[in-house]
């Protein structure tokens, strides 16, 4: 077996305070029920399911204009996502984390940069999610948390598993972004932040794409952490997510970044957000999820 790790630890967070749409958290259990147990078990991995961490069930709604929702129950489950995240990390384990909205990206990072000090970042995602309380239009933090891994944003985000653990910006890669805010734009400009976008994936293909973003992520890292958001794919084949945008990735083109990940074995952690059963039609995108995650792990058509 070509990845490095052996043992997977599987984390669910069944969070959707940061966002918009109701029923992402049920994504944890419709990715689980779209088999993910059998299929990694068929690739030889030890599977241990830890679960999902607990989420406070009821909150009130947010004030009109909020430009940080939900603030204090983020910062909570991130909290003690990042301390399982690390635990399960110091025994050895693998952690694939089962989302939940975009935001729970802050704990996982944060959680696997307790142990690897300099870590590179796959972001598959149509959005960019670099806004911060300062720049968002919506309030909603699933748009703020890769702002927050690098450093950025309210200091309560920021200060999750320590405001020195943080991404340093060229050792990050967006892929498959065809939706950014003007504040974003200007963040990833200042930053320096390698995107690779839907144009950047006609013109050159998901190959040249992923030989490049990998280069760079893996460049003067000492393991990689891919954050995939579903609705990096095309909502014709992901429909189960709460913020769809036309043009996405394939697919093919989505199943093919994965193996040549695998290919090139340089992930320590991983985690598959956004599924919303709600919005989903028979379970599909939770089930390319798994698709996904199988060719992370090695499963080859021949
Ligand atoms: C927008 C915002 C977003 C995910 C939507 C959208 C952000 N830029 N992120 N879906 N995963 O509200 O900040
Ligand atoms: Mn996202
Ligand atoms: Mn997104
Ligand atoms: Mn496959």
């Amino acid at each position: 077996n070509a990845v490095k790790n052996n043992n997977i630890s599987i984390i669910g967070v069944p969070l959707q305070y940061g966002a918009d749409r109701k029923g992402v958290d049920l994504g944890p259990d419709a990715i689980r029920g779209a088999n993910l147990h059998e299929r990694l078990r068929t690739l030889g991995f030890n599977i241990e399911d830890t679960g999902d961490l607990d989420v406070q069930r009821r909150l009130e709604t947010p004030k009109e204009g909020e430009k940080l929702k939900h603030l204090q129950e983020i910062v909570r489950v991130n909290t003690e996502l990042c301390d399982k995240v690390s635990a399960e990390m110091a025994r050895g384990q693998f952690p694939l984390v089962l989302g939940g909205d975009h935001s729970i990206a802050i704990g996982t990072i944060k959680g696997v940069l307790q142990h690897v000090k300099r870590l590179g970042v796959i972001w598959f995602d149509a959005h960019t999610d670099v806004n911060t309380h300062e720049t968002t239009f919506s309030g909603n933090i699933h748009g703020m948390s890769l702002a927050a891994a690098l450093g950025y944003g309210h200091p309560d985000l920021v200060g999750i598993g320590g405001a020195e653990n943080k991404l340093r910006p060229e050792n990050v890669v967006i892929i498959g972004a065809r939706s950014i805010d003007p504040g974003e734009r200007a963040f990833l400009k200042e930053k320096g932040i390698r995107v690779f976008t839907m144009h950047d994936i006609d013109r050159n293909g998901m190959k040249q794409v992923m030989e490049e973003a990998m280069e760079i992520v893996s460049n003067g890292t000492d393991g990689v952490h891919l954050s995939l958001d579903l609705d990096g794919m095309d909502p014709f084949e992901a429909p189960g997510v709460g913020t769809p945008v036309t043009g996405g990735m394939s697919y093919r083109e989505s199943h093919f970044a994965m193996e040549m990940l695998f290919e090139r074995n340089i992930l320590v952690s991983a985690e598959f957000v956004e599924v919303n059963p709600m919005l989903d039609q028979h379970n599909k995108t939770a089930m390319a999820a798994v698709e996904l995650i199988g060719s992370v792990f090695g499963e080859r058509i021949l």
